[in-house]
């Protein structure tokens, strides 16, 4: 959003008073956020529970993981990164269930058990989202991560942001924008990010641990998935994979892998982006990115997944091949469709899904 659009900070203000009733009415509250947790989604969870914590008196929060994966090793600097509890493992019945960096239950994966015993729902998300649920749900796709929204929460209530908080907060809102690169990196972003350093955020710490701490093994697979980048339509889209042999033979870890789309897209001309990373468990998680004006997230619906319109996700259980095959064409059709323009060939796929799924 443009800094000083009223109508926007109006309605997000009203949001937040309603989120802020719901905490002053509950003692237990949990606080999850998407399966394959990143920066924005660990930043954001961290940051609310402590700024819960410490505004309100006599709070129980707790910080849920969707699924039983620890915490990926890049963010276990993170304040707080040691007090997640698997949602399997949970046993309470919340007063308030607050959903960061999501607004699609069905992503919650474990944690929906956690959802259907709560009392109260509240959802603090930057996805577009067609089914908004819950008692209130703030949904602003144009913020470039939910921590900006958790940011601008704490400020709205008035609350201390120490520098633990700062520190969570910026290195959401620095991953989700690919270190201020990406499309989303807007005016609104960078006044955050300079709030939060004022407050004690370490532009440096974060970045050190974030992107100047890989391990060798990983190393070595990102030259694997870099020697086989393939482009086409005249390099305007570019791919890459990895295996499960590769992630073997290189000793890299599954929860590694999420900054190799970076490295897909950064091939000169490339427009449209794919990244095939085959799990333990032999699925297919796919990352698409678009690096201008194309929506891709369509590609991502019409596969189960979803996303942003510069970044999007989907997991298959068809193997690389046969994931290809099916997701290369899609990527075809949308540039050949001009940005805005929702293709053919998406809407059909789609409308597979859907009598498969009835
Ligand atoms: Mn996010």
């Amino acid at each position: 959003m443009n800094v000083g659009d009223e109508k926007v900070f109006s309605e997000q203000r009203e949001k937040f008073a309603q989120v802020a009733a719901l905490i002053d009415t509950a003692t237990e509250i949990v606080i999850c956020a998407h399966t394959n947790p990143d920066g924005d989604a660990l930043g954001s969870g961290l940051a609310l529970a402590q700024l819960i914590s410490q505004h309100w008196e006599g709070k129980h929060v707790t910080n849920l993981l969707a699924d039983n994966d620890p915490v990926p090793r890049l963010y276990r600097f993170l304040p707080g990164a040691d007090s997640f509890v698997r949602a399997s493992s949970y046993e309470g019945d919340p007063d308030l269930f607050i959903i960061v960096d999501l607004s699609v239950a069905s992503r919650l994966n474990q944690a929906q058990a956690v959802l259907e015993r709560s009392a109260h729902v509240a959802i603090l998300d930057h996805h577009p989202s067609t089914m908004p649920f819950g008692d209130v749900a703030l949904i602003r796709p144009d913020a470039a991560a939910a921590g900006v929204i958790i940011a601008e929460f704490a400020l709205a209530m008035g609350a201390t942001i120490t520098p633990d908080i700062a520190n969570c907060l910026f290195c959401a809102i620095v991953t989700d924008t690919g270190r201020f690169q990406y499309q989303n990196a807007d005016s609104e972003a960078f006044e955050c990010a300079s709030m939060l350093v004022d407050a004690g955020a370490s532009p440096s710490l974060i970045s050190l641990n974030v992107y100047q701490s890989f391990r060798l093994a990983y190393l070595h697979l990102e030259s694997v998935v870099m020697g086989r980048i393939v482009t086409f339509e005249h390099g305007r889209i570019a791919y890459s994979y990895a295996t499960r042999k590769d992630l073997e033979r290189t000793g890299a870890l599954p929860d590694e892998c999420d900054g190799l789309i970076d490295v897909v897209r950064s091939v000169e001309g490339s427009e449209l982006a794919l990244f095939l990373k085959e799990t333990p468990d032999g699925l297919i998680r796919g990352n698409l990115r678009s690096k201008g004006d194309h929506d891709i997230s369509g590609v991502a619906r019409a596969f189960g997944g979803g996303g942003h319109k510069a970044a999007s996700g989907f997991t298959t259980d068809m193997g690389i091949d046969a994931t290809l095959a099916a997701v290369l064409p899609l990527m075809r059709a949308v540039l050949a469709a001009g940005p805005g323009e929702s293709p053919a060939p998406i809407a059909r796929q789609l409308s597979l899904n859907i009598d498969r799924e009835a």
